[in-house]
């Protein structure tokens, strides 16, 4: 009998930097109940879902920085999303800035929970891949800070068995690192959710901006083929607070092909029959990775060419 995993794609819009996340979980709900009648297992909401993605500004005041965390999930915003997925039987993956106090330290951390049909969280990810910098760089249209922000993730790539499968999570620029596929892909892994918010636009380097959607979808296409894996992006698109992101969630099979995506920039739900199955056949075949990778000749490889000098 096949696996199949029905999966739920939440793009959002734009939130507004004013906009309560009682409000954005009133949105968040709404495409629940829609994925629930459809017939979805799983909903997928994008990265940082329950806010304007604060990243994109300055912001100097402690109090206020904290003010865009969460220092508890479920909390009193969120809790209304933990058992909505219990009525409904329907698990979701929630995008969210963390707020960890551990030995009275303050720790921030880009994060991703999976929850299950039960409303219990089965898994936490913090993002390792970080992109930008922590200086402020007022003269660019917006900024990246990040580096700043957030500290790098300390969990590494769980691949946790849930919803009949081996599942992973990443966030956003994790997407562009073949190595954060790979180490799930190590662990058999066959259904890869991830959120993103991305800007059209690259201040260092905009001659790329023509090419900004192009990447997203190489990145996870790529990703999916050689890792024998599904693998869900979606994003949080339109212009917000003057940041026009991208929008292009889809569901991407392992056979890299793309097989269901968004098609607006706002809040759009799509859903696609993900059948687990499909994973066996490549992961048999060209990527039987005990058979054909050859991990013990990389390194010469690496040595013969000098290639180690420009690691890092
Ligand atoms: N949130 C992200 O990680 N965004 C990056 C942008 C800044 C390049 C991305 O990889 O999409």
């Amino acid at each position: 009998m096949a696996r199949i995993v029905t999966v739920g794609i939440a793009q959002l819009g734009p939130i507004r930097r004013s906009e309560s996340r009682q409000d954005v979980v009133v949105r968040l709900l709404a495409l629940m109940e829609d994925a629930a009648r459809m017939g979805a297992d799983l909903i997928v909401y994008p990265e940082a879902a329950l806010t304007a993605f604060f990243p994109h500004w300055w912001i100097d005041d402690e109090a206020e920085l904290d003010s865009w965390f969460e220092r508890e999930m479920p909390g009193a915003a969120t809790r209304p999303l933990f058992e909505a997925a219990r009525r409904l039987r329907i698990g979701f993956h929630l995008g969210y800035a963390e707020l960890a106090v551990a030995d009275g330290r303050k720790r921030r951390f880009n994060t991703a929970i999976l929850v299950g049909k039960d409303g219990a969280i089965i898994g936490k990810y913090r993002k390792i891949h970080l992109p930008g910098y922590a200086d402020h760089r007022p003269e660019q249209p917006f900024q990246n800070l990040e580096k700043r922000y957030f500290e790098v993730g300390n969990l590494g790539f769980p691949v946790w068995h849930a919803f009949g499968g081996r599942v992973g999570v990443m966030i956003c620029n994790d997407r562009r690192w073949p190595e954060a596929y790979r180490v799930m892909g190590l662990q058999g892994v066959e259904l890869v959710l991830l959120g993103y918010n991305t800007p059209v636009h690259n201040p260092a380097m905009p001659e790329t901006d023509d090419l900004t959607n192009f990447h997203n979808h190489l990145s996870m296409q790529a990703g999916a083929y050689q890792n024998a894996t599904w693998v869900v992006g979606v994003a949080k698109a339109g212009v917000e607070e003057g940041v026009d992101q991208i929008g292009q969630s889809c569901v991407i099979a392992p056979s890299g092909e793309i097989v269901v995506q968004c098609a607006t920039l706002g809040d759009e739900l799509q859903v696609a029959r993900c059948d687990l199955d499909l994973c066996a056949a490549y992961k048999a075949n060209i990527f039987n990775f005990a058979k054909h990778r050859r991990v013990e000749h990389y390194g010469l490889i690496v040595e013969r060419t000098g290639a180690g000098d420009v690691l890092g």
